[in-house]
């Protein structure tokens, strides 16, 4: 029986047309600059972002760690959310390799930050304290349910922050799904930000690779980084092309990756012994608990639906995280749906 992988959106294959791109496509060296489907890559995805120029990295938790060390300096301060991917899944990076110091301040159950909080925790002129120089936010959250930060959100802290001297990075590793739940454009989500990462290997359904896009000097900075983080690659054409190709035709469709959700959630919402988070799916994310009186913990539910092929992602002691992308159909839906009933029932 086909496998229905919901837990994440990273398990996403290439298309057949990434594939057959990703054969043909023209490389060069890179670190010098001479790859030219890269650099396609990076002017397409410094226009969507409404940035000036674009950094082609390894993944998500790279372009955000250059990110932050290209704003940062050793014992300097970025302020993160304490559910934000940086904080809680990047392995400390920022702190092992940066020396730099994180405040966390409470994301809200819908993802963002209060700007009293924010106010609150800069830091004045003191030598007593770390110098805040970053805030970072994340859109879409994860943690918080895959929820969109929006528009006006963005701005706010945006006009907030650099009245105060700082600057924001944001975490868009899923900035396309935020775009296209809210229908927006990304660049209305990430042209007023100082820095901002997206992922293409995730619901756009690239094999590998994100991109950091910022200002010129920003990202002239981030360059000499990503080489000390070890991430300059060469003939990385072969990835990009695939890359290229998920921003130009894999955007739009994540629209359906966010009807599946919702139908998935419809679904789940019927079966005796589950409970959803409140407002779940924002977009390609269903997050949900079993319900007091299941005697069974998520890893036990899990274990079984992975006999009838169906895997989930597990996020706490009875909690799960299912999430829809291009290789989950209709039908893989409906089986996910029924593998929960017989296992519950
Ligand atoms: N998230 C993964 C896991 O690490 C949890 C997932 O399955 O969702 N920012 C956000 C908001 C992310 O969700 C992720 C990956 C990253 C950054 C890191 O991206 P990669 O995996 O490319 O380093």
């Amino acid at each position: 029986m086909d496998i229905i992988d919901l837990r994440s959106d990273t398990v996403t294959q290439p298309t057949p047309e990434m594939r057959e791109v990703m054969a043909r496509a023209e490389v060069g060296d890179d670190v010098y600059g001479e790859d030219p489907t890269v650099n396609r890559l990076q002017e397409l995805a410094a226009g969507m972002t409404g940035q000036e120029a674009g950094l082609f990295v390894a993944s998500g938790t790279m372009g955000n760690l250059a990110a932050v060390l290209a704003h940062c300096g050793r014992g300097d301060e970025v302020i993160v959310g304490n559910k934000a991917h940086t904080f809680l899944y990047e392995a400390g990076g920022v702190s092992a390799l940066g020396g730099v110091h994180s405040s966390q301040l409470p994301n809200q159950p819908d993802g963002s930050l209060r700007l009293e909080d924010l106010a609150a925790a800069i830091r004045p002129d003191d030598a007593h304290m770390p110098i805040t120089r970053l805030i970072c936010l994340e859109n879409t959250h994860n943690r918080c349910g895959g929820t969109c930060q929006t528009v006006e959100y963005t701005l706010r802290v945006a006009a907030f922050t650099h009245a105060r001297g700082l600057a924001v990075h944001l975490d868009g590793a899923r900035l396309f799904n935020a775009a296209v739940a809210l229908g927006v454009a990304a660049k209305d989500l990430a042209g007023a930000v100082d820095s901002v990462t997206f992922c293409l290997s995730k619901g756009l359904c690239a094999p590998v690779g994100s991109l950091l896009c910022g200002s010129r000097a920003f990202i002239h900075k981030a360059h000499r980084v990503r080489k000390l983080l070890g991430g300059g690659m060469r003939q990385a054409g072969v990835l990009a092309a695939a890359g290229i190709v998920a921003l130009e035709t894999m955007v739009d469709r994540l629209a359906d990756d966010h009807l599946r959700a919702r139908q998935l959630a419809d679904g789940l919402r019927q079966v005796a012994g589950l409970d959803l988070a409140p407002g779940s799916p924002a977009t390609n994310m269903v997050f949900l608990r079993l319900a007091d009186g299941i005697p069974l913990s998520a890893r036990d539910v899990a274990t079984r639906l992975k006999e009838s092929s169906i895997l989930v992602g597990v996020t706490g002691e009875r909690q799960f995280r299912l999430v829809t992308h291009y290789w989950v159909s209709d039908e893989g839906v409906d089986r996910a749906v029924e593998a929960f009933r017989s296992v519950l029932n």
